[in-house]
């Protein structure tokens, strides 16, 4: 989990702009977004940078990444290995390029506009920078009210229970340190990957922080969120959590007592 030269070098001198940036974009059947989303990356973010499509789609879409593809050299078109989405980001994580890593949904939720303000924290010497909807001056647009209570309750629960250092550990819009990703056993978990890794990190002793954003809900397209199935996951991550918080606990009372007692 140690920095690499790259990344020793890019603490050093500071400054978000140089960081080489991996963009992964997870994408199924999205012909309706993903243009946007790709224009968008492309309006964003600064050199240098690639963005990896990766596309587990059966309508158009691949069409759509390949037109990108073939006008800019920095956009890729990945074909998913393995089903599901812990298998989407785990895909990406594999190609990619660069020590630094952004993944983001193809269905326009997430604000590429805040893709800079991440990597300069990143060149701050973060292993984790988390895109936060529940932080001050965070916030969601529409969504299923639901869904989006349940969310915050699970986010802001974790935060207490753990004191990691997100209000929203359960949003997928992160940049990574690469290596960091790597080098963590990422078992499948549905849509709460991005939540699992982070509480790796944060149980890891690593450097997490987070920035406001605005998640919007998507304009078009269908919804591939299967609520029963993604709401064990989520619990399962929780409950890891917990137990992992009172393991840790149990652990540092009885060395303080031995310390005490010696
Ligand atoms: N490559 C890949 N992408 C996926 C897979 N499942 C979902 N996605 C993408 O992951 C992102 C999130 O999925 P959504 O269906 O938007 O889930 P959601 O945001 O909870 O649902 P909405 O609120 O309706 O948007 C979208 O960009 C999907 O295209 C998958 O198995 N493979
Ligand atoms: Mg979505």
């Amino acid at each position: 989990m140690t920095p690499g030269k790259e990344q020793l070098a890019q603490r050093r001198t500071g400054g978000g702009r140089g960081l080489p940036l991996s963009v992964v974009v997870l994408s199924r059947n999205e012909e309706r977004c993903i243009g946007e989303v790709l224009e968008s990356l492309l309006a964003n973010v600064g050199q240098p940078f690639e963005v990896l499509v990766v596309d587990d789609s059966v309508d158009g879409t691949a069409r759509i990444i390949q037109g990108f593809s073939a006008a800019h050299e920095c956009i890729r078109l990945v074909r998913q290995e393995g089903r599901g989405y812990t298998a989407a980001v785990m895909t990406g994580v594999a190609h990619a390029r660069y020590e630094t890593l952004a993944v983001l949904v193809a269905d326009a939720s997430d604000d590429a506009g805040d893709i800079e303000t991440m990597r300069a924290k990143m060149a701050e010497g973060y292993d984790l920078v988390c895109a936060s909807r529940y932080m001050r001056g965070g916030s969601r647009e529409g969504g299923h009210g639901f869904t989006g209570a349940c969310s915050r309750i699970v986010c802001v629960g974790l935060r207490a229970l753990t004191g990691i250092a997100t209000h929203d550990a359960s949003n997928s819009f992160k940049m990574y340190r690469t290596g960091m990703l790597r080098s963590m056993d990422i078992e499948e978990a549905g849509y709460a990957t991005s939540m699992q890794a982070a509480l790796k990190a944060h149980f890891g002793g690593l450097r997490i922080t987070e920035i406001p954003t605005t998640w919007r809900d998507r304009g078009a397209g269908a919804s591939k969120f299967l609520p029963r199935k993604e709401a064990e996951h989520y619990a399962h991550w929780l409950l890891w959590a917990i137990a992992e918080r009172l393991r840790r606990g149990v652990r540092g009372k009885r060395r303080r007592d031995e310390r005490e007692g010696a």
